[in-house]
């Protein structure tokens, strides 16, 4: 059987490719697995610091592959049994411990839209595009669309793409605060591949802190949220990244950080 999911390990850091180029990279129960299992090696491996996902061919990700959930004689798949398979990838996402950037080399639609909107750093091509396909096939944004799209970019375009479910070329939607950047096709592997390796050499443990308190904050009040930061900001004085940091920056060099505890 082809594999749906490729990595590919770098200094540092890891690509995790979707690969069923021929279905736009929709994904499947097996590329769920695949998927999972390359984050947690990825997770599970101490030199890995850093995480690229992005898409094999023209798309990214159409989204759910239509096919496997299609309503039978039988009646309708269980779409719950689904949904909790995107669920456990959106939360093992924003849970990892280092930086997810998101490669879009094209179309990201339906659950391969907002899996794009789970990662930390989301570049795009120029070409590529963003879709809230869900409305048209009378469903509503899942893995996180309705959290991550307000929050992203306001309540009244969050609205209107989900009901919409128009394309956001890229530039518009970096335009809009929905993605970091949107970049020269030609030029989105090399940025993207750059990025990861600057995030690999930056201090881990720091940036998985900040990502946990990032979302906190999405549900705490300012006091709550000010405890956590003084909390999560000892743990980060503890690491030898902090101590290091200090001294480079005493040294007036550059700091060597190791991502260790
Ligand atoms: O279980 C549940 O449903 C709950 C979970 C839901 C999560 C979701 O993601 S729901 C949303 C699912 N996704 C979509 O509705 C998007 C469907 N795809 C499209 O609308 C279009 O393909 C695109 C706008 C993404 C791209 O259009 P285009 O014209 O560039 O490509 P195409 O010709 O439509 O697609 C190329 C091939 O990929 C084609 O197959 P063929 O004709 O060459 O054999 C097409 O059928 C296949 N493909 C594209 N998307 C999917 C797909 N096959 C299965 N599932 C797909 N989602």
């Amino acid at each position: 059987m082809p594999m749906t999911i490729l990595v590919e390990k770098h200094q540092g850091y890891r690509q995790i490719s979707l690969n069923r180029p021929d279905r736009l990279n929709a994904l499947n129960a097996e590329m769920h697995r695949a998927l999972i299992a390359a984050l947690s090696e990825a997770e599970a491996d101490a030199e890995c610091r850093a995480i690229l996902v992005t898409g094999a061919g023209r798309a990214f990700c159409a989204g759910q592959d239509l096919a496997d959930v299609a309503v039978k004689d039988d009646g309708p798949p269980d779409l719950k049994e689904v949904l909790e398979r995107y669920n456990g990838l959106v939360r093992k996402l924003r849970a990892l411990a280092m930086p997810v950037v998101c490669a879009v080399n094209g179309v990201a639609a339906g659950a391969g839209a907002n899996l794009a909107l789970a990662c930390d750093i989301v570049l795009a091509a120029k070409s590529a595009n963003f879709i809230q396909a869900f409305a048209r096939i009378g469903l509503i944004p899942d893995c996180g669309g309705t959290w991550f799209l307000p929050r992203l970019v306001g309540a009244a375009r969050a609205r209107a793409l989900a009901i919409l479910a128009e394309p956001v070329a890229a530039e518009r939607a970096a335009e809009w605060g929905l993605i970091w950047q949107a970049v020269d096709d030609d030029r989105l592997m090399a940025e993207a591949h750059a990025l990861a390796a600057r995030l690999a050499r930056q201090a881990t443990i720091g940036i998985a802190l900040a990502k946990r308190a990032f979302d906190a904050a999405e549900t705490n009040t300012l006091d709550t949220q000010l405890d956590l930061e003084r909390d999560l900001q000892d743990e980060a004085g503890h690491t030898p990244d902090y101590a290091e940091g200090v001294r480079a920056f005493l040294e007036r060099r550059a700091a060597n950080f190791t991502g260790r505890r």
